[in-house]
């Protein structure tokens, strides 16, 4: 009885197999129960009572076996005749604990499957809002598929795996306890008898698990690499058509699966011998236990109910001694998984508001750097020391090379990056004492590589801003110069858009992101190379659109062709993280110097 009711359990759960897969130990196991508990505590009275039932069903599987070896005393009482009467009794009574074993645990498991889904989806919910506090640090050094592990795998590992594991820790625990009384107090020699294979047990699995740990680590990386090759040939698939290396990477392809074959025959090989072997040992075991006891039994020791007994309690003994390890790695494994889990909730979250935080509203748009220094990490400057100040309604133009420090200043300036040494004032009040909310409204934001939500266009345009008409879509989209777009196509503003906006162009998708900001009115405009990669007819149409967007705004632009920077009333060049030349057109020009040589090999016609 007690081995169904563990067999009933997931694969991976169960069984020796999954002992031999190698373990994560958690770091602190008890610290990580400390906080799961946390989660668990709400479901106390459930727990108490699942508990509860699994010490019942454990108690009553240990009563089988002394009423099956009553049942063959009355079958054999040495008096030449069977007691029917008694018999009858004792099946029946058997019968009805058997009925009530099987219920107790389908009540279990019921109690179990709620319980534990309900703390899943709590973990789910802290985590996902918890991504959303983290600042963009975080994003920088935690990549996408590692997140969506934890908060996928992590979290279904938890629950499901800790409740039950621990359920069945405890009622291995309790049929190991109860079998050995009860054991003992049938024949403290047959005890002793039967405890031989134990240590033989225990040497096999360990000589044999030593080895296959060393074949599922393999098979393991021999899977990593596998996967790192899928996910960088699907990733990069249109590269590797232009390159025609679609031969090459099926050849590498088949070669790595091919490791991955051969280690992975091994392994199940050597995992497969555990099961049989054990059998061979326990059945070996019965042996013993049998021949032992009928000796006795002769000698008038013991009864032949007795052998029976001690049979089945034996049984009930070795085998969740065999799973108490595979169960006991399982629940590390998953306290290991809500460490992971853990680690994520502990990150420090974006800043909050200071108390005495002022909204920021009716901003003029005047903007200083005061001695801006900025590293994203530590020990590599981004930004030294840059200061400079733009009146309200200016447009600043900022040129320089790639990994100048360009993005870099506009993630300053719109908060997404906090300053650790000098100050950013916006409208003369330093950007930390606005409120949070208040200062991202403050900006409109076009950036070259836009990301659309999916959805229509028109609630894309409508995040600008979300109180917004249809009849103000409308003319917001007039504005940016979308509406012809959008108009053809055969849904209009209807039109869903999937995956970032995959189904429109990189300037259509431009030309929505203007209109959002159109819509949205924002005090500073700023444009992150937002007019390349477009074709000329499309760009003309962002730069009046962009320039009806600029009039009265303050505007930050980067861009690397100089063209379309010309009008600005400052131009900042950029190199190291320094602003090495400040002024507008006409004075760098003038000055002879970086700007005048990035403009004159740009084009030949200086003016
Ligand atoms: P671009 O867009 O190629 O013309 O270059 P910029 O001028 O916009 O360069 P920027 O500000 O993106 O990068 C400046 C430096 O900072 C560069 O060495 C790369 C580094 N950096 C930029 N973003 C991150 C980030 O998110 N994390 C870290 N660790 N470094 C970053
Ligand atoms: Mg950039």
């Amino acid at each position: 009885m007690g081995h169904k009711h563990n067999s009933k359990r997931p694969a991976g759960i169960s069984g020796g197999r999954r002992a031999i897969v190698p373990v994560e130990k958690p770091k602190d196991m008890k610290h990580t129960l400390k906080r799961l508990w946390e989660y668990f505590k709400y479901e106390k009275f459930k727990l108490f009572i699942v508990f509860m039932l699994v010490i019942v069903s454990g108690l009553l599987n240990l009563t089988a076996p002394f009423l099956i070896g009553k049942a063959v005393d009355f079958i054999f009482p040495g008096k030449g005749f069977v007691e029917f009467v008694k018999l009858k009794k004792i099946i029946i009574l058997l019968i009805s604990i058997y009925m009530l074993n099987s219920l107790l645990i389908f009540l279990q498991e019921y109690m179990v499957a709620g319980l534990s889904q309900r703390v899943v989806y709590n973990i789910r919910e802290s985590i996902f809002s918890k991504l959303q506090k983290l600042s963009l640090v975080f994003f920088d050094t935690h990549t996408h598929g590692e997140l969506m592990s934890r908060l996928t795998n992590d979290v279904d590992n938890i629950s499901v795996t800790i409740s039950q594991s621990i359920i069945q820790l405890m009622s291995s625990v309790v049929n190991i306890v109860g079998s050995l009384i009860m054991m003992i107090y049938l024949s403290p020699i047959m005890t002793v008898v039967s405890l031989i294979t134990v240590p033989m047990v225990y040497v096999l699995t360990k000589t044999i698990a030593n080895k296959t740990k060393i074949l599922f680590k393999e098979q393991q990386d021999a899977l990593g690499v596998l996967n790192g090759h899928i996910e960088e040939t699907i990733g990069g698939i249109y590269e590797v058509k232009i390159f025609n290396k679609e031969d090459k990477v099926i050849d590498e392809f088949i070669q790595n699966n091919k490791v991955l074959k051969e280690v992975g025959v091994q392994a199940q090989i050597w995992s497969g011998f555990i099961m049989p072997l054990m059998n061979v040992i326990s059945n070996f075991g019965f042996t013993v236990v049998a021949i032992f006891g009928g000796i006795l039994s002769v000698k008038g020791k013991i009864s032949v109910g007795v052998i029976a007994s001690f049979i089945s309690y034996s049984k009930q003994f070795t085998k969740p001694l065999n799973e108490l390890a595979s169960t006991f790695n399982t629940l590390q494994s998953g306290i290991a998984g809500a460490e992971r889990v853990f680690e994520i909730l502990d990150e420090q979250e974006e800043r909050k508001d200071f108390e005495d935080a002022i909204a920021a509203k009716d901003i003029k748009g005047e903007v200083e750097f005061k001695n801006v220094s900025f590293q994203y990490e530590e020990g590599k400057p981004v930004l030294k020391n840059i200061s400079f100040k733009v009146k309200p309604g200016d447009t600043v133009a900022l040129v320089g090379p790639t990994g100048a420090g360009k993005t870099t200043i506009v993630n300053l300036l719109t908060g997404f990056y906090e300053v650790e040494k000098g100050e950013i004032l916006i409208d003369g009040i330093n950007i930390k004492k606005y409120k949070k909310d208040s200062l991202r409204e403050i900006f409109g934001i076009v950036l070259q590589d836009t990301y659309l939500f999916s959805g229509t266009i028109k609630e894309n345009i409508k995040y600008g801003r979300l109180d917004a008409t249809d009849d103000e879509i409308k003319r917001a989209a007039k504005i940016a110069g979308a509406d012809d777009f959008i108009n053809r196509l055969s849904h209009g503003y209807n039109t869903m858009l999937y995956e970032g906006g995959m189904n429109l162009s990189e300037g259509q998708r431009q030309l929505i992101a203007i209109a959002r900001v159109v819509l949205a009115e924002p005090s500073i405009l700023i444009l992150d190379e937002a007019t390349s990669n477009i074709d000329t007819r499309t760009e003309f149409k962002i730069q009046k659109a962009m320039e009806k967007l600029m009039e009265n705004r303050t505007t930050f632009m980067i861009a690397h062709r100089l063209s379309t920077i010309r009008d600005a009333d400052m131009i900042m060049v950029i190199d190291k993280g320094q602003i090495i030349e400040k002024g507008n057109h006409k004075e760098l020009l003038s000055q002879k110097g970086i700007y005048y040589n990035l403009y004159t090999s740009q084009f030949v016609d200086v003016g």
